[in-house]
C-alpha cells in the first residue's frame, strides 16, 4: 500500500483534469443553474494566504451546488489592468505588458495547483485588446446618453502616483489608498461618469440584498451614497441679480437663520467676493490659499477651530426679512449640497462655534425645554477674540454653554411656525416656500460622480479625438479597439499628464468627422470600470462581435454567489451595480442587480496582525503548500472558523489537516467489498452516523458552516476506523458506505484527497467531483437514544442514556435513582426538581 503521497496527487490529478475540463460548463446542459464567482486577482505578485482563503470557500460553494445537481459556472480571469502593474513595471524598467502576462502566467499556474474547479476556458484578462475593447464600447454607449462628461473640478491628486484619485481611493486620514502619500487638490479636466443620477436606485435597491448581503456591507453602501433629505432655500443677496440656493435638513429653522456661509473654493464664493473692497478680497484670498492646504476630513472634523473670512456681502432671510452676513468658511464644502449653508448657529454646533469664534448673532427657535432665550444680541469681543457674554444671559442657552441645542422641541420665534413640531414645522415651512418661490423640497446625496480619468498608461484609452474646433468626437464603434501604443520610447513616468500624450504617432490621428488633424484623448479609465461588468463576459469571453450576449447573460446572471474580501465593501460593489443599471436601461439586461448574494471571507493574519513582508511575519502560499499539500492548505481555510472571521494562521493547524486527509485516505485502501455490496446488511450504528451527515452537510454548507462540516467529516472517519478495527471489518458494507461518504464531502475541501479515494473505491476518480450527493434515508436519523444530563445544582453529576420518546417522570425516577446523584444529594434535603425531558434534570438541595 502506497503512502499518502500529496506531491504524487497533485501531479497526477492536476494533468487528469487539464485533460478531461471536468468543470467547463456546456452551454446545452438544461439542469438548472448557479454563477459562483470568486472576485478576479489582480496580478501584482503570486497568489497569497488571502487568495488561498477566499477561492478555497468559493470553491466549497461551486462544488456543493455542483453535487446538488446544478449546472455551476464557476470562472476566473485577471484584473490586469492598473497602478499595481504599471508601478513594478517602473521599478523594474520593463515593459507592463510583459511584466503583467509573465504574473498572469505564474499566477495562473499556481492557480491550477491549488485547484478550484474553474471553467479555464472562460478565461479573460482585462488588458486584452479583446477585453479592453469592450470598455470603450462601454464608455461610447454612456457617452451618447449623457452618462460620461468631461468637467474641470477639483480633484484629489495623488502626488506619488501622480495622479489623479477617485473619492473612494482617498482614505479617512486623507492619504492615497494606492501609495500612502497625503492627497491634495488639483484643478483639471476630466472625465466623469453621472453615477449620481442612480443615487436614489442605488441606495433603494440596497433593500432587495437584505439578508443576502452582509448588513455592515449594506450599510457602508448607504453611508457612502448619504442620502439628506430636507429642503433648498433661495435667498436672494443685496445687489445681486441671482439667488444663492443652500440646502438645508431643518428648513423648520429658518426663522434661526442668522447668517451664511459659503466654501471659500466655490465658483460663488469667488464670485460674490469680486463686488467686495480690495480689503476683503485681499483677506479672502489668502485665506483660500490657506484653506487649499487642508485635507477634505481636516474640514470635516468637528474639534478643529472654525475658521473664515467675511465676503462683504449681505443676504436676506425669506421669512424673517433681516439681513444676513455673507461669510466663507472652510467647514462648508464646495461640492456638497450647494456649496453654501443657512447657518443657524442656535441648533447647528458647527454654526455655533463659528459665530462664536466672530461675533455672529445667535436665535433660538426650537424650545428644547433647555434655553428658552429668545434673540440673543450681537456680543462683543475682547482682545483675545473671545465674545464677551452679558450677565444676564439664562444658564442653559447655546452661547454660554457653547453646545447647539439640537434636540427635539416645538418652534419658538418662528411667526407661522409658532409651537410646531419639528415635522410639522418642516412640511409647513416648505409649503411657505413653494408658495412664495423661495425655496422647495430637495434632496441631496454625498456620493460625487465617478470620476474615471487616470493620466497613466496601463488602461483602456478614452475613446474620443479631440478636433481642432474643441469638439469631442467619438471614435466610431468600428474603428474600436483604440490599442494602446507599444511603450518603447515612452517615459511612464508619471508626470501629472498621461504619458500617452507623448507617443506621437497614437496621439494624433485625423478626425474622425472630417480627416483635419485632430489629437486622441490620452487618458486612461480607472480600472474600476473593467471589473464593472466582468462577470457579464465570462457568459461569452470569445465574443468578437459583442461585449456579451444578452441572452446567455440573462440566463445565468445576475451572479447567484459572489465571494470576495470587504475590501471590495463600497467602490468595486457600487460601480458594478451601477453599471448593471446602466446596462438594464440601455435594453441589454433584465436584471438590476448583479449579485444576488455576497460573501465576504475574513483576512489571514498571523500573530493577530496583518501579513506583510515589512512585519516579518508573511507566510507565503508556496512555502504552506510546499510542506502540508493543497488539499490540507484548502481544508484548514475552511475549517477555521466562519468564514467572515479572520483566521490567525498561528493558530491553525495546516500539519493537523494533512494528517486528518491520510487518515480518511487511508481507509479508502482498507475497504475490502465490492461497489455493489448491499449498504443495507451493513452495521446499523456506523450507517446512521453516516446518514446524519448525509442529511445534515447540505444545510449546514448553505448557512456558509463549513467548519462544522469538516467537524463532522472527522467524527465519520473516526466512526469508521472503530468499525474497521474492533467491529465487523474494513468488509463491513457499512464501511463502504461510509467511506464513499467521507469522499463525497471531502470533494468539496480537497479534491485530489477525494480524488484518489475514489478511484481506489473503485470509480473514475475524476468523477468524485460530479457525482450527486447522496440523499439520507430518513428511518435511519431517528434517534435510538439521547443523552439527559443531571445536574445537582447545577452541577453535573451524571449522564444517561435514554430514549428519546421517556416521559418527565421516568425521568426524574432515573435521575433520583443514580448512584452519582444520590451521593452528591448525600443528606441534604431536596428543595426542588426540573425536569426538561429528554435531556436534562436538575436537582437543588440545601
Ligand atoms: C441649517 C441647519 C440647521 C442644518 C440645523 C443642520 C442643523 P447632512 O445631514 O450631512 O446632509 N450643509 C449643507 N451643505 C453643506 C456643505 N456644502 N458643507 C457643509 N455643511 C453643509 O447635513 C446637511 C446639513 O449640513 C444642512 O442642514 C446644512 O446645515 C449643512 F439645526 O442647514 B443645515
Amino acid at each position: 500500500e502506497r503512502e499518502y503521497d500529496v506531491a504524487r496527487l497533485q501531479r497526477k490529478w492536476q494533468a487528469v483534469w487539464e485533460e478531461a475540463k471536468p468543470f467547463a460548463v456546456d452551454p446545452a446542459d438544461k439542469r438548472p443553474r448557479k454563477y459562483i464567482l470568486d472576485m478576479f486577482p489582480y496580478p501584482s505578485g503570486d497568489l497569497h494566504m488571502g487568495h488561498a482563503e477566499g477561492y478555497a470557500l468559493g470553491d466549497v460553494i461551486a462544488r456543493y451546488w455542483r453535487q446538488q445537481g446544478f449546472n455551476v459556472l464557476h470562472p476566473i480571469g485577471w484584473d490586469s489592468f492598473g497602478l499595481p502593474a504599471e508601478n513594478a513595471a517602473i521599478k523594474r524598467g520593463v515593459d507592463p505588458r510583459e511584466w503583467t502576462y509573465a504574473n498572469i502566467e505564474q499566477q495562473k499556474q499556481s492557480m491550477k495547483l491549488y485547484a478550484p474547479s474553474f471553467d479555464w476556458d472562460r478565461v479573460l484578462h482585462t488588458s486584452d485588446p479583446e477585453y479592453y475593447k469592450w470598455n470603450q464600447w462601454l464608455f461610447l454607449a454612456m457617452y451618447e446618453k449623457g452618462l460620461a462628461y468631461r468637467k474641470d473640478s477639483w480633484v484629489n491628486w495623488d502626488p506619488v502616483d501622480q495622479t489623479v484619485l477617485a473619492n473612494e481611493q482617498v482614505l479617512a486620514d486623507g492619504t492615497s489608498e494606492r501609495s500612502g502619500a497625503v492627497v491634495v487638490k488639483k484643478k483639471l479636466t476630466q472625465w466623469y461618469f453621472k453615477i449620481t443620477d442612480y443615487a436614489d436606485r442605488l441606495l433603494d435597491d440596497l433593500n432587495q440584498l437584505e439578508g443576502r448581503w452582509p448588513t455592515k456591507v449594506l450599510n457602508m453602501q448607504r453611508n457612502w451614497i448619504g442620502r439628506s433629505i430636507g429642503a433648498d432655500v433661495h435667498f436672494t443677496i443685496e445687489g445681486r441679480d441671482e439667488k444663492v440656493t443652500v440646502f438645508t435638513t431643518r428648513p423648520d429653522t429658518l426663522y434661526g437663520a442668522t447668517f451664511m456661509v459659503v466654501a471659500p473654493d466655490s465658483d460663488l464664493a469667488a464670485e460674490l467676493v469680486a463686488e467686495a473692497t480690495d480689503d476683503v478680497r485681499e483677506r479672502f484670498a489668502e485665506y483660500l490659499t490657506q484653506v487649499q492646504k487642508a485635507t477634505e476630513i481636516e474640514r470635516q472634523s468637528s474639534d478643529r477651530p472654525k475658521t473664515g473670512v467675511p465676503l462683504g456681502r449681505v443676504a436676506v432671510n425669506p421669512l424673517t426679512g433681516d439681513p444676513m452676513p455673507v461669510w466663507a468658511a472652510d467647514y462648508v464644502l464646495a461640492d456638497y449640497g450647494h456649496g453654501a449653508v443657512m447657518a443657524v448657529p442656535a441648533h447647528d454646533q458647527r454654526d455655533l462655534d463659528f459665530a462664536r469664534a466672530y461675533d455672529l448673532p445667535v436665535r433660538v427657535v426650537v424650545d428644547t425645554n433647555a434655553a428658552v432665550t429668545g434673540v440673543i444680541p450681537k456680543l462683543e469681543l475682547d482682545e483675545d477674540g473671545q465674545a464677551i457674554l452679558p450677565d444676564d444671559l439664562p444658564e442653559l442657552n447655546p452661547l454660554a454653554t457653547g453646545v447647539a441645542l439640537t434636540g427635539e422641541g416645538r418652534l419658538m420665534n418662528s411667526g407661522p411656525l409658532t409651537g410646531l413640531s419639528k415635522s410639522n414645522a418642516i412640511k409647513r415651512v416648505i409649503e411657505l416656500l413653494e408658495a412664495s418661490g423661495d425655496g422647495k423640497a430637495a434632496k441631496t446625496y454625498r456620493l460625487r460622480d465617478w470620476l474615471i480619468s487616470r493620466q497613466r498608461f496601463w488602461g483602456t484609452p478614452i475613446p474620443i479625438v479631440h478636433g481642432a474646433d474643441g469638439a469631442e468626437v467619438p471614435v466610431p464603434l468600428d474603428q474600436l479597439p483604440v490599442l494602446l501604443p507599444p511603450t518603447e520610447g515612452l517615459d511612464l513616468k508619471p508626470k501629472g499628464s498621461s504619458p500617452l500624450g507623448a507617443a506621437a504617432d497614437w496621439v494624433n490621428v485625423p478626425d474622425p468627422r472630417d480627416g483635419s488633424p485632430a489629437r486622441r484623448d490620452a487618458d486612461t479609465m480607472d480600472t474600476f470600470v473593467d471589473s464593472s461588468w466582468y462577470f457579464l463576459r465570462f457568459l461569452s469571453p470569445n465574443d468578437a462581435d459583442k461585449a456579451f450576449d444578452p441572452a446567455v447573460v440573462n440566463r445565468w446572471a445576475p451572479v447567484d454567489q459572489y465571494v470576495g474580501g470587504v475590501e471590495h465593501a463600497i467602490l468595486h460593489l457600487l460601480y458594478a451595480r451601477f453599471i448593471t443599471k446602466v446596462l438594464f436601461d440601455l435594453g441589454h439586461l433584465d436584471f438590476t442587480e448583479p449579485f444576488s448574494a455576497l460573501l465576504n471571507q475574513g483576512m489571514v493574519l498571523q500573530d493577530g496582525a496583518k501579513m506583510s513582508k515589512s512585519k516579518g511575519n508573511l507566510v507565503t502560499l508556496s512555502e504552506e503548500i510546499e510542506k502540508h499539500g493543497v488539499d490540507a492548505i484548502r481544508l484548514t481555510m475552511a475549517f477555521a472558523g466562519p468564514p467572515e472571521d479572520d483566521i490567525d494562521w498561528a493558530d491553525v493547524s495546516a500539519a493537523g489537516s494533512a494528517k486528518f486527509l491520510a487518515r480518511a485516505f487511508r481507509l479508502s485502501g482498507e475497504v475490502s467489498s465490492s461497489p455493489d455490496v448491499v449498504w443495507a446488511d451493513g452495521d446499523q450504528a456506523l450507517r446512521r452516523v453516516t446518514h446524519r451527515f448525509l442529511a445534515e452537510a447540505p444545510g449546514l454548507t448553505e448557512a456558509f458552516k463549513f467548519n462544522v462540516v469538516v467537524a463532522r467529516l472527522m467524527e465519520l472517519v473516526n466512526a469508521i476506523r472503530k468499525v474497521v478495527d474492533s467491529g465487523a471489518g474494513a468488509g463491513d458494507p457499512a464501511v463502504r458506505e461510509a467511506v464513499e461518504t467521507v469522499a463525497l464531502g471531502l470533494s468539496l475541501f480537497a479534491p485530489y484527497t477525494a480524488s484518489e479515494m475514489w478511484e481506489k473505491l473503485g470509480y473514475e476518480g475524476v468523477s468524485v467531483a460530479t457525482h450527486g450527493w447522496r440523499k439520507a434515508d430518513s428511518t435511519l436519523l431517528v434517534e435510538t437514544s439521547v443523552t439527559a444530563v443531571v445536574q445537582v445544582n447545577g452541577k453535573v453529576r451524571d449522564r444517561l442514556e435514554v430514549s428519546p420518546k421517556i416521559s418527565s417522570d421516568e425521568l426524574e425516577a432515573l435521575a433520583r435513582a443514580s448512584a452519582a446523584v444520590q451521593r452528591s444529594i448525600g443528606d441534604k434535603e431536596i428543595v426542588n426538581v426540573i425536569v426538561r425531558a429528554p435531556r436534562l434534570v436538575n436537582i437543588a438541595v440545601k
